[in-house]
C-alpha cells in the first residue's frame, strides 16, 4: 500500500464539516449541463448543429479550445459507433469521452517514495498556496507521517505567521528564517533539516508572483536549483496552485510556471463558488500535467485528491 494513502478515498473520511466534490462543482455542473441539455432538447442524435453548439458551450465554459476540439472529435466517433438515444445517454457518452482524455497522476507508492518527499508549491498571488499546504500537511500528519513546512514566502511578514498557524493546526513542524531571509536560503535550510531529521515530507511555501514578471520567475528557478544542488532529485513535486475561478488566465499561468520550474502537479482551488470548473479539464489535458488536488473550501479537510472519474461523474451529474 502507498505510504501516501492520502491519495486513497479512505483518507477522505474525515470528521466534521467538509465540502463534497459534488457540492463544490455544483455551479459548474448546473451551468454546463443546463446548457448542454437545452442544446440537445428535442434531438435524438448528435447532428452537426448540436456538435457546433456543444463546441461553443465547452469553449465558453473554460474547457479551452484544444481540449474542446478533442472532446468533440472523440464524441463524434463514439456516437457514430454506438448511437445516442436521449440526453441521459449523451451525458454518459460525454463523461466517458472526458474521462478518456484526462492524464493519470503518477502517485508515488511503496518502496519508490523518496524520503523526504519534497514538494515545492508555486503560483500567483492569492490562489491558495499556503492554504493548500496547510490542508496537505494535515492529511499527511494524520497518516502518521513526519511533516516539515518551509516558510519560503519571505515577501510579506504576515506570510510566515499564516504558515505557522497552519503548522499548528495540522501538527506539522515548520522552519522559518523570518521575513527578511532569502527564499533560496530558506529552501536550502528546510531541505537540510528535512534530510538530517528524517522527515517523510517537506513542503516549501513560496511567495505569490505574477507569471509575467521575469525576475520573480527566475527567483523561483533559483530556489529550485538550490534544492537540487543539495539533493539532486529534489523537489520531487513542483505543485502549481491555480485558482479555478480565474478561467482562461489559468492557462497562461500554467504555461509560464511550467517553463520556469517544470511543474509536475497541479492543484485547482476554489472550485466551490465558481461555475468555471471546466478549466480543470482543459488545463489537465492540454499541459499533460496531472491535476492532483482540488480545493473545495477553506477548511482543513477541503482538499480532495483528484480522481478523473469521480470528477467527471460529479461534473456530469451521474449521481443525480
Ligand atoms: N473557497 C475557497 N477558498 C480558498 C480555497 N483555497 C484557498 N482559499 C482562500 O483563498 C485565500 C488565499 O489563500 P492563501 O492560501 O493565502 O493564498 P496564497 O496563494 O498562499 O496567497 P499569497 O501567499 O498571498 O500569494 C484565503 O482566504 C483562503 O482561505 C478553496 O479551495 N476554496
Ligand atoms: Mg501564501
Amino acid at each position: 500500500m502507498s505510504l501516501f494513502n492520502f491519495f486513497s478515498k479512505k483518507q477522505q473520511q474525515q470528521p466534521g464539516e467538509q465540502s463534497s466534490l459534488d457540492q463544490a462543482v455544483a455551479k459548474t455542473r448546473e451551468s454546463l449541463l443546463g446548457k448542454i441539455t437545452r442544446a440537445f432538447l428535442g434531438k435524438n442524435k448528435l447532428d452537426e448543429d448540436f456538435l457546433d453548439e456543444l463546441e461553443e458551450i465547452l469553449i465558453t465554459s473554460d474547457v479551452g479550445v484544444e481540449t474542446t476540439l478533442d472532446i468533440i472529435a472523440r464524441l463524434r466517433e463514439l456516437a457514430s459507433k454506438e448511437g445516442v438515444n436521449g440526453a441521459d445517454e449523451l451525458k454518459v457518452l460525454l463523461s466517458r469521452v472526458v474521462s478518456s482524455i484526462m492524464p493519470v497522476p503518477n502517485n508515488p507508492s511503496g518502496q519508490s517514495i523518496p524520503k523526504p518527499y519534497v514538494i515545492m508549491v508555486v503560483g500567483v498571488n492569492g490562489v491558495g498556496k499556503t492554504t493548500t499546504i496547510g490542508k496537505l500537511a494535515a492529511q499527511f500528519h494524520a497518516q502518521g507521517l513526519k511533516v516539515l513546512l518551509g516558510a519560503g514566502d519571505t515577501f510579506r511578514a504576515a506570510a510566515v505567521e499564516q504558515l505557522r498557524t497552519w503548522s499548528e493546526r495540522s501538527g506539522a513542524d515548520m522552519l522559518s528564517l523570518g521575513s527578511q531571509a532569502e527564499p533560496a536560503t530558506v529552501a536550502h535550510d528546510t531541505l537540510r533539516k528535512g534530510v538530517e531529521e528524517h522527515y517523510d515530507v517537506v513542503i516549501l511555501d513560496t511567495a505569490g508572483r505574477l507569471h509575467n514578471k521575469v525576475g520573480l520567475m527566475n527567483e523561483l528557478a533559483k530556489v529550485k536549483r538550490v534544492m537540487q544542488r543539495f539533493k539532486d532529485d529534489a523537489p520531487h513535486e513542483v505543485l502549481l496552485v491555480l485558482d479555478a475561478s480565474t478561467g482562461q488566465n489559468a492557462f497562461e499561468q500554467a504555461k509560464a510556471f511550467t517553463e520556469a520550474t517544470e511543474v509536475n502537479a497541479l492543484a485547482l482551488t476554489k472550485l466551490d463558488g465558481t461555475a468555471r470548473g471546466g478549466v480543470v479539464l482543459g488545463i489537465s489535458h492540454k499541459f499533460g500535467v496531472p491535476v492532483k488536488y482540488l480545493g473545495v473550501g477553506e477548511g482543513i479537510y477541503d482538499l480532495k485528491p483528484f480522481d478523473a472519474h469521480e470528477f467527471v461523474d460529479a461534473m456530469f451529474g451521474k449521481k443525480e
